[in-house]
């Protein structure tokens, strides 16, 4: 049998994630028979190299999309909003890696190693949502724990690399720290406050609750992945000066018993996973590790002594791959396998 060959595009090519987007489809081989490389005006005249070749970046509008098969669009939630539907109404199905489409109910929203039956629903609207960063990777550990013992309770605390919010925070880490080690004057133009040496527990915008949008996406796409809203999500989110890799310390409440061996085991039959956890020897989950690499390491599990039936975890993966670019092409790839 011929392999299926795709039209793609890529919008918001030339970010931090769309950029990782072109090489993870590079990397996994994916068919593509062309490619469109799509960002805001301000980058056209600009080259990016896809296979060997350069390719231009084109203005993204709302003829970009006619015969494109498959669009992956990291170019934030406004850009989401106004293109994924014209891209749909052109007949190309969307992978959205925004804030935008997450949380409606005519969207999947999908981790691959969790719930890729939900794929099937990108009919509906022709758009499929990638989940945030700290969600995909919590979701990865978690879903083998609750499928067999049952979690009743999450309680996490995060702590994320600047990355996440693109190169400009690259940039302004890179650029205070230097800063402060010459003992100069530094800006803080991306976050409110510095970055460098220091802990932001703020990430996104603030909600009227008092927990910041990045805390509620926690809460609200876990129960959409696990598919049960019967969960309880708490989240504290935390900015660390770190350039690649999201950590996570996770507390899991649950109905079963649970013991630390037996979720060590599971875990080291987990799709994605990779249990990271000789304390004895110092290996633990560490970001330079997970940077680089698509597994979601896993460590420190232990019993919670505090509960009947608690385990503690800590959870690293990197927020670029798995925590955007990796994940939307495992989802496109299964989208052009069981569906297109
Ligand atoms: O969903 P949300 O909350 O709304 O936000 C999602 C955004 O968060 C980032 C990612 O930004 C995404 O856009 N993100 C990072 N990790 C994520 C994760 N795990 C994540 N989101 C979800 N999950 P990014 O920095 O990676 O990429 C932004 C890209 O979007 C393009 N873009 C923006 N507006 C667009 C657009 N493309 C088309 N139409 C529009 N209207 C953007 O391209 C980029 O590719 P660009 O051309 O605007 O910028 C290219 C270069 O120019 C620099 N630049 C940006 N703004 C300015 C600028 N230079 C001068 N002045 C500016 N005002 C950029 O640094 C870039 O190099
Ligand atoms: O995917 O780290 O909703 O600043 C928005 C903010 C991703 C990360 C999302 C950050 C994010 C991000």
């Amino acid at each position: 049998m011929t392999e299926k060959m795709v039209n793609v595009a890529v919008a918001g090519a030339t970010g931090a994630v769309g950029n990782q987007m072109i090489r993870c489809l590079e990397e996994r081989n994916f068919p593509v028979r062309s490619i469109k490389l799509l960002a805001s005006k301000r980058s056209v005249g600009r080259e990016l190299r896809f296979r060997g070749d350069l390719m231009p970046v084109e203005e993204l509008t709302d003829e970009s999309f006619a015969g494109v098969d498959v669009a992956l669009f990291s170019a934030g939630g406004d850009t989401s909003l106004r293109f994924a539907p014209l891209a749909a109404q052109a007949g190309c199905v969307v992978v959205d890696n925004s804030s935008a489409w997450r949380m409606d109910t005519q969207v999947p929203l999908v981790v691959p190693e969790v719930n890729p039956h939900a794929i099937a629903g990108y009919k509906v609207k022709g758009i499929i949502a990638n989940p945030n960063c700290s969600t995909i990777q919590m979701v990865v550990a978690l879903n083998p724990i609750h499928r067999a013992f049952g979690i009743k309770r999450i309680v996490v605390s995060t702590y994320q690399a600047v990355s996440g919010t693109g190169k400009k925070a690259v940039d302004e880490l890179f650029d205070q720290t230097r800063a402060m080690i010459n003992f100069l004057g530094y800006e803080n133009k991306i976050y409110p406050h510095r970055i460098a040496f220091n802990c932001l527990p703020h990430i996104d915008r603030f909600q009227e609750n008092g927990y910041t949008k990045e805390e509620m996406k926690m809460v609200n796409e876990t129960r959409k992945i696990l598919e049960d809203d019967r969960i309880g999500v708490t989240a504290t989110t935390v900015r660390v000066p770190v350039f690649f890799g999201h950590s996570e310390a996770v507390n899991v409440e649950t109905r079963e018993k649970i013991t630390a061996v037996a979720v060590r085991k599971l875990l080291e039959e987990s799709p994605g996973v990779e249990v990271v956890d000789e304390p004895t020897k110092n290996r633990y989950p560490l970001a330079t590790d997970a940077a680089g690499q698509d597994l979601t390491l896993v460590g420190r599990i232990r019993q919670d002594e505090s509960v009947q039936n608690g385990i503690n975890l800590w959870i690293v993966a990197d927020n670029i791959r798995k925590g955007a670019a990796t994940n939307a092409v495992q989802i496109a790839e299964i989208l052009v396998k069981d569906y297109l």
